[in-house]
């Protein structure tokens, strides 16, 4: 029993009503209406949807069987991984099912057989949405943690990755990074990249299984020990720039760079004993959804939130059609205790009839001409109610006027066009020779450098004369004794003595080797 107080204690402050709910039937001096608020889902086991990846291929062990044996027991190597008998093997699935009572279950990877090459692995957890942390990552090692490893995140999808934490035993050699504390970080640095030394270094292999990424301690910094005050948290999650984001991810990967060595040395008699076993890794956090919803369900493979304030999209990141007559903006926490909702509006209703689609929050009046106009129009776009392209871009056909990505860049090739605008369809205007929609190629009869220009010589009309060769359009590289633009006047004709010795000075270097290929093969035809 004071176990599970213990527990509920625990997780209080993330479980805490602050932000679940998006609106309420509320009765005011005119009657009953709606009233919003920003809102967020609860907290979840990300575990439980997340896409896993082990790398590289093979890195899984009992695929050929294989035998290993455990610091605590070194001379004891009768343990086995079989990848074919489901009692012996250690797929990556095992990281993330239910642990039943003292029987841990876990990923295993070969062992260091290939000593000294390094022994790595990659763990990738991708969940093609992005989601908040709100509580650490707890990655839990049997026989032994890796002396090695680093933490990475993705908050795209997996196309750019940046480090997270670092973890060794010596951070300095490792990384050449002191050791530092997340405990020890401030305000300023709360979202600071270190290297921690604290989960690396050998204590025995069942006393301490687990790597963290400690974010509670870093919203400690913030929100004071046990995370009393969620308050201050939420207000510097408003303020601080890249804060929000520093606990969003889509992925995450960890790195094992070097397994547990069990002292300080490897012994290269037995590399049974060196590793990776991953039983858990635990990710709890929830779905990023903007302050615009309060559910976040797992539909068709993805997680995805039930936007409300009508907005739209797998986080909420954009309005509704029909309701953007103000751009998209994020709810937030300000001002405590419920925040604002920011909601999306509908077309129209605003700022009287000025309709700006959804690319200004503003209008104005002017007086001289007697209109109502949107001012400093976002997305390229310009106009009246924003709904022009501005110069050096172009109408996305595809998109509808209101959409964020309705002007395209005409993105005109500076050296090639006339200018950097472009037609309707996205044509730039071309100079003379060149060619392309952006104008960046050259007509059949030009060629490009720092421009088009007419070719000089070519394989069809301007061929060179007399055995010379067309250097790419630009120029002909003569034979021995002739010259011109294409090669069509002797050097004897014009200058009549001494031609011979003239030509031997002037032979160019691809005439050499020319001569000395010719040389060569009249020599090998001569045996
Ligand atoms: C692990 O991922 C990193 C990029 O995050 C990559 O550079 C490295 O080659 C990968 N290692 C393995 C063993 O796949
Ligand atoms: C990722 O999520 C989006 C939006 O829910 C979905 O359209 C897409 O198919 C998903 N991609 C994968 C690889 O699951
Ligand atoms: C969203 O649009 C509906 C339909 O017009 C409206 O009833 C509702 O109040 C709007 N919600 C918000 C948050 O503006
Ligand atoms: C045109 O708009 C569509 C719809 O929003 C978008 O998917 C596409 O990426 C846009 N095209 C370009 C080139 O930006
Ligand atoms: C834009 O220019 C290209 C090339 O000159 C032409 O083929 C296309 O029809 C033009 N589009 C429009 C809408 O004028
Ligand atoms: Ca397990």
């Amino acid at each position: 029993m004071l176990h599970l107080v213990t527990i509920l204690l625990h997780c209080l402050p993330l479980a805490m009503g602050h932000y679940d709910i998006c609106k309420s039937w509320v009765t005011t001096d005119n009657g009953p209406s709606w009233e919003f608020y920003a809102c967020q889902p609860r907290a979840m086991r990300m575990k439980d949807y997340a896409l896993v990846r082990v790398d590289p291929a093979g890195i899984t062990c009992g695929d050929p069987p294989e035998r290993f044996c455990t610091h605590e027991n070194p001379y004891l190597c009768s343990d086995e991984c079989d990848a074919s008998n489901p009692d012996l093997a250690h797929p990556p699935k095992l990281m993330f099912d239910t642990e039943d009572e003292g029987l841990a279950t876990y990923w295993q990877s070969v062992t260091w057989s290939r000593y000294p090459e390094p022994l790595l692995a990659n763990i990738t957890l991708s969940w093609n949405k992005s989601i908040e942390l709100t509580d650490d990552i707890v990655i839990t090692f049997e026989y032994g943690r890796p002396t090695i490893m680093m933490l990475e995140k993705s908050l795209d999808n997996g196309r750019t990755w940046h480090p997270y934490q670092y973890y060794a035993d010596d951070c300095m050699e490792a990384f050449g990074m002191p050791a530092r504390r997340v405990r020890d970080l401030s305000t300023t640095s709360a979202n600071r990249v270190l290297c921690t030394e604290e989960y690396s270094r050998w204590v025995g292999s069942k006393k301490e299984k687990n790597v963290r990424f400690e974010v509670r301690d870093r919203f400690a910094i913030f929100a004071g020990p046990d995370l009393k005050n969620m308050d201050n948290l939420y207000t510097r999650l408003e303020s601080a720039k890249g804060l929000k984001d520093f606990f969003t991810v889509t992925d995450l990967r960890m790195r094992l760079l070097r397994p547990a060595l069990g002292g300080t040395y490897v012994q290269r008699e037995n590399l049974y004993k060196y590793f990776y076993a991953v039983s858990n890794i635990e990710v709890i956090g929830r779905c990023k959804c903007n302050l615009h919803a309060n559910l976040c369900t797992f539909k068709e493979g993805s997680l995805q939130c039930e936007c409300e304030h009508n907005t739209t999209g797998q986080d909420c990141g954009k309005c509704k059609k029909n309701f953007r007559s103000r751009s998209w903006r994020a709810g937030s926490y300000l001002p405590l205790p419920n925040g604002s909702p920011n909601a999306c509006a509908a077309a129209g209703s605003a700022f009287g009839n000025c309709e700006c689609y959804g690319h200004s929050n503003r209008c104005s009046y002017i007086d001289f001409l007697n209109v109502v106009t949107c001012v400093s129009c976002k997305h390229n776009t310009r106009g009246q109610h924003c709904q022009h392209c501005r110069l050096g871009f172009y109408r996305n056909g595809s998109a509808e006027l209101d959409d964020e990505n309705v002007c395209i860049e005409c993105n005109c090739n500076q050296i090639g066009s006339v200018h950097d605008r472009c037609n309707e369809t996205g044509y730039c205007e071309c100079k003379e020779g060149a060619t392309g929609p952006k104008c960046d190629d050259c007509l059949p009869d030009y060629y490009w450098r720092q421009g088009c220009f007419p070719n000089v010589c070519d394989e069809e009309l301007l061929i060179c004369q007399n055995g010379g060769t067309c250097h790419q359009n630009q120029r002909c590289i003569c034979p021995a004794g002739y010259k011109g633009v294409l090669c069509e006047q002797s050097k004897c004709d014009s200058e009549s003595q001494d031609c011979d010795s003239a030509s031997s000075t002037y032979l160019s270097l691809p005439a050499l080797l020319l001569s000395a290929l010719g040389l060569q093969l009249r020599c090998s035809l001569d045996f």
